[in-house]
């Protein structure tokens, strides 16, 4: 692009109607269950900004049909996540209490296209977190931390995607989530606190993946750091009281009916869901 036009030329037009279009289209095929091609290949490419307003604009959909924001959830911030899906850099979704799943309940796959499951870590804030903060500032605003499972779903066919704005504009695959029963208060962690926790997450009793915690961005809270400069980024802070899910330690698991998926973290206790038969 050349200066002189830039210059002269209006600011990129905002194209709030394709924004609008793009997120009724994934509400409506959330809705019906059906399955979308990537919107950067049907309507033209788009960036992470375009993208991100696509992601809010189909939350406020679902809030305006009586759905509450709960918190938001970090996607890839695993390198094994991004290698499994071929993407390169962390994103964030948003959370609503219609997404969430009591700790070991059943749950029906009747409603989703092609779930997988991810073994995470939650925290729970209990101040507001406002622009950008650092690992300790993060972790003091919080008052829970928990084993969770994270229940993804992708409105594209065969869940897979063209390019990151796809992923984010479809609110980063989420679909549901489970926190473990019982949060504990962060500071109880000692000196390797929540940065080296194993792991392990399995299927009918076997082991599936296993990992340390710090496969989550160096440190999980990390996770947390990056989501308040990225929402403060796009002019949200992060309310008191919010979940926030760390991203996949390892990669997604496929699930099938009459799955009973377990997952444990050394120190931060369990979380569980089984699948309807
Ligand atoms: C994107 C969401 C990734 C995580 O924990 O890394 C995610 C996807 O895999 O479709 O939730
Ligand atoms: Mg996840």
């Amino acid at each position: 692009m050349n200066d002189a036009a830039t210059t002269t030329e209006p600011a990129q037009p905002a194209q709030p109607e394709k924004i609008a279009q793009l997120a009724q289209l994934l509400d409506q095929a959330r809705l019906e269950r059906s399955e979308l091609s990537p919107l950067s290949k049907t309507h033209g490419a788009f960036g992470l900004e375009e993208a991100y307003r696509i992601l809010h604009a189909g939350i406020a959909l679902r809030t305006a049909r009586g759905e509450r924001v709960v918190g938001c959830k970090m996607g890839l911030t695993s390198q094994a996540k991004r290698e499994q899906m071929n993407l390169g850099s962390p994103i964030y979704g948003m959370l609503t209490d219609a997404m969430r799943v009591p700790d070991g309940a059943t749950f029906s796959l009747g409603r989703s296209l092609h779930a997988k499951v991810e073994p995470e870590i939650a925290f729970i804030t209990a101040r507001e977190l406002s622009g950008p903060v650092t690992r300790a500032e993060a972790l003091a605003a919080c008052s829970g931390v928990c084993a969770a499972l994270e229940v993804i779903d992708s409105r594209f066919v065969g869940f897979k995607y063209f390019s990151l704005p796809d992923v984010v504009a479809d609110d980063c695959s989420a679909s549901h989530f489970v926190l473990g029963a019982a949060p504990i208060d962060p500071a109880s962690l000692g000196q390797t606190g929540l940065g080296d926790l194993p792991m392990r997450l399995s299927v009918d009793g076997k082991l599936v993946q296993s990992a340390r915690s710090s496969e989550i961005s160096g440190h999980p809270v990390e996770s947390l750091v990056q989501l308040c400069a990225m929402l403060s980024a796009h002019g949200h802070s992060l309310p008191a009281g919010s979940i926030v899910m760390a991203g996949a330690a390892t990669v997604a698991v496929q699930l099938l009916p009459g799955m009973e998926i377990l997952l444990e973290i050394d120190g931060l206790g369990t979380v569980s869901l089984r699948t309807q038969p």
